[in-house]
């Protein structure tokens, strides 16, 4: 068993605790303006500033460092088509049998339906795929380790850094999403995770007027 070589810890700053703290808030400030949005404009996006955000989203700690996930990128009006088309069939079924009458009461102030526009309009539709084991080249099987959590947090980072360049995301997760493998031609070994919906908002792109919890109600310190 090889272990990787060691290196000094590279790129680390140490800030004084006043910057440190600006920085918090900073970050927080921003952050804290991220909205999900279901209403996209058409216009255009570079790529680049997606493959930057991707970049950023492979940066996340993984099991293992195995780096779980796969994100196939659509920006063709014939692919969106398909996923739309394949997409609403699901939610469909969802809003008129599929859904509890609780699940449904939980969704009532958002205003969804199972129509689903944002999926041709957006510029870009990011198709998560977590992998539970890598295939190598040879057939054998590596077995990847938390690849929900490491796919979740790669998520995480790139929907923080789609909002960082200015940009809005719908996380979208129609159910069941295994028309997704088809459509991109990904393998049954890959688990579609979600469906990141991103752009510039439509000019008129309203949200609901939700409230965020406050620290003591999400956060707890044990200091003994
Ligand atoms: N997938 C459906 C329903 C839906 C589910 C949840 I949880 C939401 O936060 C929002 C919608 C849809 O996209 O309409």
């Amino acid at each position: 068993m090889s272990s990787y070589p060691t290196i000094p810890l590279p790129n680390y700053i140490e800030y004084p605790v006043d910057e440190m703290r600006q920085r918090a808030a900073d970050f927080y400030g921003d952050v804290d303006r991220r909205r999900t949005v279901r209403e996209f404009s058409d216009r255009p996006v570079p790529r680049d500033i997606i493959e930057t955000a991707l970049k950023a989203a492979n940066t996340a700690p993984s099991g293992a460092n195995l780096q779980p996930w796969h994100f196939a990128v659509v920006t063709g009006a014939a692919t969106k088509k398909k996923i739309r088309a394949a997409a609403e069939v699901e939610e469909r079924e969802f809003y008129a049998h599929r859904a509890s009458a609780e699940w449904l009461a939980a969704l009532e102030p958002l205003g969804t339906d199972a129509n689903k526009p944002f999926l041709e309009t957006a510029p870009y539709l990011i198709a998560v795929f977590l992998q539970k084991y890598a295939v190598l080249g040879d057939g054998r099987k590596v077995k990847h380790y938390y690849p929900t959590e490491s796919t979740g947090l790669a998520t995480g980072i790139l929907i923080t850094a789609l909002h960082r360049a200015g940009l809005v995301c719908l996380t979208h997760t129609p159910s069941p999403m295994k028309f997704l493998n088809e459509i991109l031609g990904r393998p049954k070994t890959e688990r579609p995770f979600l469906l990141l919906v991103t752009g510039y908002p439509a000019a008129d792109a309203e949200v609901p007027d939700i409230h965020r919890k406050s620290l003591p109600e999400f956060a707890s310190f044990i200091d003994d």
